[in-house]
């Protein structure tokens, strides 16, 4: 059997960060290869530059590592994309082209990519919203990403690409600040918790939206690698859930640890983004066909991130 050797693109972004650390891990430093557009960054395993709209570097990286798996994390966030819609096309589309072309040729095996359940939008049941429903998005980044997903679909049934996708709810982590989600409140609001005792949110109290703890994403984005191909039955992306709530519920949560925090509302643009997202996901298919299950819910969550960022 031939060596798993990792390469993951957009290393340095809230999920890469944990990914890589969990990667290593689980396939030891010397097997795993972080890179990223900075021109450095602190991690255990080798760190290299990469800009993933170079094709070019991209390949070089991959052949001279001996790359057999992708993780392709380099995006832009709704909210960051809808202020350069041009550039979020184009990084969300060409990154992905650029590796699917690369196993396509033979050169990985298997590829990460990750959706969002921005691809869903406003004619989308929001409740328990299913795998397979009506998915008419209105941002920039819910638009690629559901392009993506028919793209990475049909790389597969045309080319037997093994590219695998879950649709990412909004992520909450410790170890790094998100970068231009509209979900991206959920984690500021413990930094300002226990900076300042109070936060402005950028949603309304009552915007209910599905989110995950970071290492069950971690887990979920692993999970699906590892699991037999014939296991993985959706070929374009997977929904996955964990929890749901709104800036009043998580404020409330937070409260029974600090009970001076308060809250306020000043909705951005980002509210027209959110109120158009599902409240709630079904992912019976996920937990079906490769065995998805998360362990943190909202009491976990806010347990755990007040005491890592203590
Ligand atoms: C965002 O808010 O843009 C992301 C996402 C839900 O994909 N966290």
């Amino acid at each position: 059997m031939s060596e798993t050797r990792i390469l993951v693109i957009g290393a340095c972004g809230q999920v890469g960060t944990e990914l890589v650390e969990e990667l290593a891990k689980r396939f030891g430093n010397e097997s795993v290869i972080a890179s990223d557009i900075r021109e450095s960054a602190n991690f255990d395993v080798e760190y290299v530059k990469l800009d993933v709209l170079d094709r070019e570097a991209t390949r070089k990286v991959i052949v001279d590592y001996k790359i057999t798996e992708v993780y392709q994390l380099a995006a832009l966030l709704s909210a960051t994309a809808e202020k350069n819609p041009e550039f979020g096309w184009k990084l969300n589309m060409d990154g992905l082209f650029s590796i699917l072309d690369l196993a396509k040729e033979g050169l990985v095996k298997k590829i990460f990519w990750p959706s969002s359940i921005a691809v869903f939008g406003p004619t989308t049941p929001r409740d328990n919203t299913p795998q397979r429903t009506v998915i008419e998005p209105t941002t920039v980044y819910g638009i690629s990403k559901f392009a993506g997903e028919r793209w990475c679909e049909y790389y597969f049934n045309r080319w037997g690409v093994d590219v695998r996708s879950v649709r990412y709810p909004g992520l909450i982590g410790f170890k790094s600040l998100p970068g231009g989600g509209t979900t991206d409140y959920a984690v500021d609001i413990f930094h300002q918790a226990l900076k300042d005792g109070k936060y402005e949110c950028f949603l309304s109290a009552d915007t209910s939206l599905p989110m995950m703890y970071m290492s069950d994403a971690v887990k979920a984005t692993i999970d699906i690698m590892q699991a037999p191909a014939e296991d993985i039955k959706n070929r374009s992306s997977y929904n996955i859930s964990a929890m749901s709530f709104n800036p009043a519920e998580i404020a409330q949560e937070i409260q029974k640890h600090i009970p001076s925090f308060s809250i306020s509302y000043e909705p951005d643009f980002r509210q027209a983004i959110a109120d158009n997202w599902p409240a709630s996901i079904n992912d019976d298919d996920a937990r079906a066909d490769w065995n998805w299950a998360h362990s943190y819910d909202l009491k976990k969550l806010v347990t755990d991130m007040l005491e890592n960022l203590r």
